[in-house]
């Protein structure tokens, strides 16, 4: 068990993370702030004990797709569970919120359909500026929490698995 601290407020005690397999989808729509996000994901997973070969990386073409690129890896693979990064930036017409909308719902159906834990790591933000503060700028990088959470649910799902009280 390790100690992470990934704001000001709180340090985290995150699960050694060897042995567990994870998925990672990433939108390519603003790919300077995703590819941040994903690297910084792939870090993390593999800061705190998760292998390379663990790890299954895919990339779709916006945050919209997120939600099929979840159940598809989800259906495909074995991993326990599956990271979703993208970047929806505010623009003129209502485009921004159809996709948040979409996205939001859709990962949180993942969540309760499926087994695994999905991991809702979308920044959803009103310029570039702020979501590349929260991709590996003066923010953090939001990947790092993503991969944090799902190592954290990883090890949830297999203590009440293997729990005796059932
Ligand atoms: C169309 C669109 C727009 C306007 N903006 C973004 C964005 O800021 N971030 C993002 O990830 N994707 C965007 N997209 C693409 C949609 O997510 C999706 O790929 C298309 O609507 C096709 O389904």
């Amino acid at each position: 068990m390790a100690t992470v601290n990934l704001s000001d407020h709180v340090n985290h005690q995150v699960p050694d993370a060897k042995g567990m397999k994870f998925g990672i989808v990433y939108a390519e729509w603003n790919p300077e702030v995703t590819i941040a996000l994903k690297n910084g994901a792939v870090d993390t997973l593999q800061k705190f004990g998760a292998l390379r070969e663990d790890i299954h990386v895919e990339e779709v073409p916006g945050t919209f797709e997120l939600t099929l690129g979840g159940q598809l890896m989800a259906e495909n693979t074995d991993v326990d569970a599956v990271i979703l990064l993208g970047c929806v930036i505010q623009g003129e017409t209502r485009h921004f919120d159809f996709i948040c909308q979409g996205v939001t719902y859709g990962t949180t159906k993942l969540n309760l359909e499926y087994g695994i834990p999905f991991v809702f790591g979308v920044l959803t933000t009103d310029n570039q500026q702020q979501a590349l503060d929260r991709a590996g700028g003066r923010l953090g990088n939001k990947g790092d929490e993503a991969a944090y959470t799902a190592i954290k649910m990883v090890a949830l799902s297999k203590r009440l698995n293997n729990s005796t009280i059932k």
